[in-house]
Protein backbone atom coordinates (compact mmCIF):
# COMPACT_ATOMS: atom_id res chain seq x y z
CA UNK A 1 0.00 0.00 0.00
CA UNK A 2 1.78 3.28 -0.49
CA UNK A 3 1.39 6.51 1.29
CA UNK A 4 -1.23 7.82 -0.70
CA UNK A 5 -3.34 4.96 -0.15
CA UNK A 6 -3.28 5.52 3.23
CA UNK A 7 -4.65 8.49 3.14
CA UNK A 8 -7.67 7.70 0.99
CA UNK A 9 -11.21 8.89 2.51
CA UNK A 10 -13.85 6.81 2.44
CA UNK A 11 -17.22 8.00 0.26
CA UNK A 12 -19.24 11.20 1.39
CA UNK A 13 -22.04 9.70 2.25
CA UNK A 14 -23.81 12.57 3.04
CA UNK A 15 -22.78 14.50 -0.13
CA UNK A 16 -23.46 11.46 -2.17
CA UNK A 17 -27.37 11.52 -0.73
CA UNK A 18 -27.98 15.48 -1.01
CA UNK A 19 -26.71 15.16 -4.54
CA UNK A 20 -28.42 12.13 -5.42
CA UNK A 21 -31.96 13.51 -3.33
CA UNK A 22 -32.19 16.22 -6.46
CA UNK A 23 -33.28 13.46 -8.53
CA UNK A 24 -36.44 11.61 -7.74
CA UNK A 25 -35.81 8.45 -10.07
CA UNK A 26 -32.36 7.07 -8.18
CA UNK A 27 -32.70 5.37 -4.27
CA UNK A 28 -29.11 5.45 -2.92
CA UNK A 29 -27.79 2.40 -1.18
CA UNK A 30 -24.10 2.81 0.42
CA UNK A 31 -22.59 0.15 1.25
CA UNK A 32 -19.18 0.23 3.36
CA UNK A 33 -18.03 -3.12 1.83
CA UNK A 34 -19.36 -5.51 -0.80
CA UNK A 35 -18.16 -8.84 -3.02
CA UNK A 36 -20.33 -7.29 -5.84
CA UNK A 37 -22.55 -4.86 -6.42
CA UNK A 38 -23.68 -6.44 -9.37
CA UNK A 39 -24.89 -9.73 -6.89
CA UNK A 40 -26.39 -6.82 -4.39
CA UNK A 41 -28.72 -5.14 -7.29
CA UNK A 42 -29.92 -8.96 -8.47
CA UNK A 43 -30.47 -10.00 -5.15
CA UNK A 44 -32.81 -6.69 -4.69
CA UNK A 45 -34.06 -6.70 -8.17
CA UNK A 46 -35.46 -10.62 -6.88
CA UNK A 47 -37.09 -9.13 -3.79
CA UNK A 48 -38.83 -6.38 -6.09
CA UNK A 49 -36.53 -3.25 -6.20
CA UNK A 50 -38.05 -0.62 -8.55
CA UNK A 51 -35.96 0.95 -11.07
CA UNK A 52 -33.53 3.30 -10.23
CA UNK A 53 -32.23 1.40 -7.31
CA UNK A 54 -28.10 2.51 -7.41
CA UNK A 55 -26.23 0.54 -5.32
CA UNK A 56 -22.54 1.47 -4.56
CA UNK A 57 -19.62 0.22 -2.73
CA UNK A 58 -17.26 1.90 -0.62
CA UNK A 59 -15.10 -1.02 -1.34
CA UNK A 60 -15.85 -3.72 -3.56
CA UNK A 61 -13.84 -7.19 -2.83
CA UNK A 62 -14.57 -9.49 -5.56
CA UNK A 63 -15.95 -7.63 -8.00
CA UNK A 64 -16.89 -9.70 -11.38
CA UNK A 65 -16.27 -9.18 -15.05
CA UNK A 66 -17.56 -10.91 -17.89
CA UNK A 67 -17.13 -14.69 -18.83
CA UNK A 68 -16.26 -15.46 -14.70
CA UNK A 69 -13.62 -12.62 -15.13
CA UNK A 70 -12.55 -10.73 -12.04
CA UNK A 71 -12.34 -7.23 -11.69
CA UNK A 72 -10.19 -5.99 -8.78
CA UNK A 73 -9.77 -2.21 -6.94
CA UNK A 74 -8.07 -1.68 -3.96
CA UNK A 75 -10.42 0.06 -0.93
CA UNK A 76 -10.58 3.79 -1.44
CA UNK A 77 -9.59 4.26 -5.00
CA UNK A 78 -12.20 3.34 -7.41
CA UNK A 79 -16.18 3.73 -8.19
CA UNK A 80 -18.00 0.51 -8.16
CA UNK A 81 -21.51 0.95 -8.61
CA UNK A 82 -24.88 -1.39 -10.06
CA UNK A 83 -28.03 0.50 -11.55
CA UNK A 84 -30.90 -0.98 -11.28
CA UNK A 85 -33.27 -0.83 -14.76
CA UNK A 86 -36.77 -2.39 -15.63
CA UNK A 87 -36.34 -1.82 -19.31
CA UNK A 88 -39.75 -1.42 -21.35
CA UNK A 89 -37.98 -1.48 -24.67
CA UNK A 90 -38.23 -4.27 -26.87
CA UNK A 91 -35.81 -7.33 -25.80
CA UNK A 92 -34.33 -7.13 -28.96
CA UNK A 93 -32.80 -3.46 -27.71
CA UNK A 94 -31.51 -4.52 -24.74
CA UNK A 95 -28.48 -5.35 -26.17
CA UNK A 96 -28.01 -1.81 -26.51
CA UNK A 97 -27.60 -0.96 -22.94
CA UNK A 98 -23.95 -1.77 -22.04
CA UNK A 99 -22.83 -0.04 -25.52
CA UNK A 100 -25.32 3.19 -24.34
CA UNK A 101 -23.50 2.35 -20.76
CA UNK A 102 -19.73 2.74 -22.22
CA UNK A 103 -20.59 5.51 -24.33
CA UNK A 104 -21.99 7.52 -21.19
CA UNK A 105 -19.19 7.03 -18.90
CA UNK A 106 -16.64 7.57 -21.54
CA UNK A 107 -18.62 11.00 -22.03
CA UNK A 108 -18.71 11.64 -18.29
CA UNK A 109 -15.23 11.40 -18.09
CA UNK A 110 -14.92 13.50 -21.15
CA UNK A 111 -16.48 16.36 -19.20
CA UNK A 112 -13.58 16.14 -16.67
CA UNK A 113 -10.80 16.54 -19.85
CA UNK A 114 -10.37 13.20 -19.96
CA UNK A 115 -10.08 12.09 -23.92
CA UNK A 116 -12.08 8.68 -23.32
CA UNK A 117 -13.05 6.19 -26.08
CA UNK A 118 -14.86 3.31 -25.95
CA UNK A 119 -13.43 -0.12 -27.45
CA UNK A 120 -16.39 -2.00 -29.03
CA UNK A 121 -18.54 -3.10 -27.29
CA UNK A 122 -17.88 -1.27 -23.76
CA UNK A 123 -14.23 -0.87 -22.47
CA UNK A 124 -13.73 2.56 -21.91
CA UNK A 125 -10.34 3.37 -22.67
CA UNK A 126 -7.71 6.56 -21.90
CA UNK A 127 -4.39 6.56 -24.29
CA UNK A 128 -5.21 2.86 -24.98
CA UNK A 129 -5.49 1.65 -21.73
CA UNK A 130 -8.71 0.31 -19.79
CA UNK A 131 -9.98 3.13 -16.73
CA UNK A 132 -13.62 1.67 -16.75
CA UNK A 133 -15.27 -1.80 -17.34
CA UNK A 134 -18.69 -2.40 -17.68
CA UNK A 135 -20.89 -5.47 -16.56
CA UNK A 136 -25.15 -5.47 -17.78
CA UNK A 137 -27.00 -8.38 -16.70
CA UNK A 138 -30.10 -9.58 -17.11
CA UNK A 139 -31.86 -11.04 -14.24
CA UNK A 140 -35.20 -12.28 -14.23
CA UNK A 141 -38.00 -11.29 -11.55
CA UNK A 142 -41.08 -11.63 -10.08
CA UNK A 143 -42.39 -8.70 -11.71
CA UNK A 144 -40.25 -9.18 -15.47
CA UNK A 145 -36.83 -9.23 -16.76
CA UNK A 146 -34.57 -6.30 -14.83
CA UNK A 147 -30.80 -5.51 -15.96
CA UNK A 148 -28.49 -4.47 -13.36
CA UNK A 149 -25.78 -2.38 -14.94
CA UNK A 150 -22.61 -2.63 -13.35
CA UNK A 151 -19.15 -0.15 -13.56
CA UNK A 152 -16.52 0.13 -12.35
CA UNK A 153 -13.96 3.14 -12.79
CA UNK A 154 -10.20 3.64 -11.60
CA UNK A 155 -10.09 6.90 -10.25
CA UNK A 156 -6.81 7.01 -7.73
CA UNK A 157 -5.11 3.83 -8.56
CA UNK A 158 -1.41 3.84 -9.00
CA UNK A 159 0.75 2.51 -10.84
CA UNK A 160 2.23 -0.58 -8.37
CA UNK A 161 -1.53 -0.99 -7.68
CA UNK A 162 -2.77 -2.10 -11.42
CA UNK A 163 -4.17 -5.78 -11.10
CA UNK A 164 -2.80 -5.82 -15.21
CA UNK A 165 -0.42 -4.07 -17.32
CA UNK A 166 -3.59 -2.62 -19.59
CA UNK A 167 -5.26 -1.02 -16.92
CA UNK A 168 -4.87 2.67 -16.17
CA UNK A 169 -6.53 5.21 -14.02
CA UNK A 170 -7.63 8.52 -13.80
CA UNK A 171 -5.31 9.71 -11.32
CA UNK A 172 -2.42 7.95 -13.99
CA UNK A 173 -3.52 9.94 -16.87
CA UNK A 174 -4.34 13.33 -15.36
CA UNK A 175 -1.96 13.70 -11.89
CA UNK A 176 -2.67 16.65 -9.47
CA UNK A 177 -6.29 17.18 -11.60
CA UNK A 178 -7.46 14.08 -10.91
CA UNK A 179 -11.15 14.57 -9.80
CA UNK A 180 -13.07 13.23 -6.59
CA UNK A 181 -14.84 9.90 -7.02
CA UNK A 182 -18.17 11.32 -5.55
CA UNK A 183 -17.72 14.19 -8.67
CA UNK A 184 -16.97 10.87 -11.31
CA UNK A 185 -19.41 9.18 -9.58
CA UNK A 186 -22.61 11.68 -9.21
CA UNK A 187 -21.71 12.57 -13.42
CA UNK A 188 -21.41 9.31 -14.59
CA UNK A 189 -25.03 8.52 -13.23
CA UNK A 190 -26.63 11.60 -13.70
CA UNK A 191 -25.48 10.67 -17.70
CA UNK A 192 -26.65 7.18 -17.48
CA UNK A 193 -29.93 8.39 -15.64
CA UNK A 194 -30.28 11.06 -18.64
CA UNK A 195 -29.17 8.91 -21.79
CA UNK A 196 -30.99 5.46 -20.80
CA UNK A 197 -34.56 7.51 -20.39
CA UNK A 198 -34.06 9.33 -23.71
CA UNK A 199 -32.94 6.30 -25.34
CA UNK A 200 -36.23 4.33 -23.49
CA UNK A 201 -38.76 7.05 -24.12
CA UNK A 202 -37.61 8.19 -28.03
CA UNK A 203 -38.34 5.21 -29.83
CA UNK A 204 -36.72 4.19 -32.54
CA UNK A 205 -35.55 7.73 -33.86
CA UNK A 206 -33.93 7.81 -30.27
CA UNK A 207 -32.39 4.30 -31.07
CA UNK A 208 -31.05 6.17 -34.67
CA UNK A 209 -29.02 8.32 -32.72
CA UNK A 210 -27.88 6.42 -30.00
CA UNK A 211 -25.98 4.26 -32.64
CA UNK A 212 -24.83 7.06 -34.99
CA UNK A 213 -23.56 8.95 -31.94
CA UNK A 214 -21.95 5.21 -30.79
CA UNK A 215 -20.60 4.24 -34.28
CA UNK A 216 -18.70 8.24 -34.51
CA UNK A 217 -17.36 7.83 -30.77
CA UNK A 218 -16.39 4.04 -30.37
CA UNK A 219 -12.67 3.88 -31.03
CA UNK A 220 -12.85 0.37 -32.42
CA UNK A 221 -14.56 1.58 -35.75
CA UNK A 222 -11.54 2.14 -38.22
CA UNK A 223 -9.12 -0.03 -36.57
CA UNK A 224 -7.65 -3.26 -38.13
CA UNK A 225 -8.74 -6.21 -35.14
CA UNK A 226 -8.88 -9.67 -34.31
CA UNK A 227 -12.62 -10.63 -32.12
CA UNK A 228 -12.17 -13.58 -30.05
CA UNK A 229 -15.74 -15.31 -30.19
CA UNK A 230 -17.14 -17.15 -27.18
CA UNK A 231 -17.03 -20.62 -29.28
CA UNK A 232 -12.99 -19.95 -29.06
CA UNK A 233 -12.73 -19.14 -32.67
CA UNK A 234 -11.83 -15.86 -34.17
CA UNK A 235 -11.96 -13.46 -36.64
CA UNK A 236 -9.88 -10.96 -38.21
CA UNK A 237 -9.83 -7.75 -40.29
CA UNK A 238 -11.19 -4.32 -40.74
CA UNK A 239 -14.26 -2.40 -38.50
CA UNK A 240 -15.67 -0.62 -40.36
CA UNK A 241 -19.21 0.50 -38.19
CA UNK A 242 -21.52 -0.79 -35.22
CA UNK A 243 -25.09 -1.44 -36.92
CA UNK A 244 -28.26 -0.89 -35.83
CA UNK A 245 -28.29 -3.77 -33.92
CA UNK A 246 -25.38 -2.96 -31.62
CA UNK A 247 -22.97 -5.54 -33.83
CA UNK A 248 -19.72 -5.11 -34.81
CA UNK A 249 -19.26 -4.97 -38.46
CA UNK A 250 -15.90 -6.64 -39.38
CA UNK A 251 -14.65 -6.26 -43.18
CA UNK A 252 -12.51 -9.89 -43.43
CA UNK A 253 -10.90 -11.33 -46.68
CA UNK A 254 -14.32 -13.48 -46.71
CA UNK A 255 -16.36 -10.19 -46.79
CA UNK A 256 -18.35 -8.75 -44.24
CA UNK A 257 -19.27 -10.36 -40.76
CA UNK A 258 -21.22 -8.96 -37.43
CA UNK A 259 -20.04 -10.16 -34.73
CA UNK A 260 -22.52 -9.43 -31.36
CA UNK A 261 -20.41 -10.66 -28.41
CA UNK A 262 -16.41 -11.18 -28.53
CA UNK A 263 -13.62 -9.66 -26.83
CA UNK A 264 -11.61 -7.18 -29.88
CA UNK A 265 -7.89 -7.01 -29.82
CA UNK A 266 -7.33 -3.72 -31.68
CA UNK A 267 -4.17 -4.53 -33.85
CA UNK A 268 -2.62 -0.96 -33.06
CA UNK A 269 -3.67 0.01 -29.50
CA UNK A 270 -6.01 3.08 -29.50
C1 LIG B 1 -15.39 -6.02 -17.31
O1 LIG B 1 -15.26 -7.35 -17.62
O2 LIG B 1 -14.64 -5.15 -17.68
C2 LIG B 1 -16.56 -5.73 -16.40
C3 LIG B 1 -16.16 -5.12 -15.10
C4 LIG B 1 -17.38 -4.70 -14.32
C5 LIG B 1 -17.03 -4.28 -12.92
C6 LIG B 1 -18.22 -3.69 -12.21
S1 LIG B 1 -17.75 -2.98 -10.68
C7 LIG B 1 -19.39 -2.87 -10.18
C8 LIG B 1 -20.10 -4.11 -10.68
N1 LIG B 1 -20.05 -5.20 -9.73
C9 LIG B 1 -19.35 -6.25 -10.19
O3 LIG B 1 -19.14 -7.30 -9.57
N2 LIG B 1 -18.88 -5.96 -11.42
C10 LIG B 1 -19.35 -4.67 -11.89
P1 LIG B 1 -14.27 -7.92 -18.70
O4 LIG B 1 -14.47 -7.20 -20.00
O5 LIG B 1 -14.49 -9.38 -18.66
O6 LIG B 1 -12.83 -7.55 -18.17
C11 LIG B 1 -12.26 -8.19 -17.07
C12 LIG B 1 -10.75 -8.11 -17.26
O7 LIG B 1 -10.32 -6.75 -17.06
C13 LIG B 1 -9.96 -8.92 -16.25
O8 LIG B 1 -9.80 -10.22 -16.68
C14 LIG B 1 -8.63 -8.16 -16.20
O9 LIG B 1 -7.83 -8.50 -17.30
C15 LIG B 1 -9.06 -6.72 -16.40
N3 LIG B 1 -9.24 -5.99 -15.13
C16 LIG B 1 -9.58 -6.46 -13.91
N4 LIG B 1 -9.67 -5.46 -13.02
C17 LIG B 1 -9.40 -4.32 -13.71
C18 LIG B 1 -9.33 -2.95 -13.37
N5 LIG B 1 -9.60 -2.50 -12.14
N6 LIG B 1 -9.00 -2.06 -14.35
C19 LIG B 1 -8.75 -2.46 -15.61
N7 LIG B 1 -8.78 -3.74 -15.99
C20 LIG B 1 -9.10 -4.67 -15.06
Amino acid sequence: MTADADQRPPLDAALLAEELALTPDLTLELLPESPSTNRVAADRAREGAPDGLLVVADHQTAGRGRLDRTWETPAGAAITFSLLLRPTVPAASWPWLPLLTGHTVAKALDSFGYDARVKWPNDVLIEGKKVAGILVERIETGSGAAAVVGVGINVTTDPDELPVPTATSLRIAHGDRTPTREGVLLAVVAGLREGYDAWQAGGSEAGERLASSYAAACSTVGQDVRVDLPGGTAISGRAVDVDRDGRLVVETADGLEKVGAGDVVHVVPG
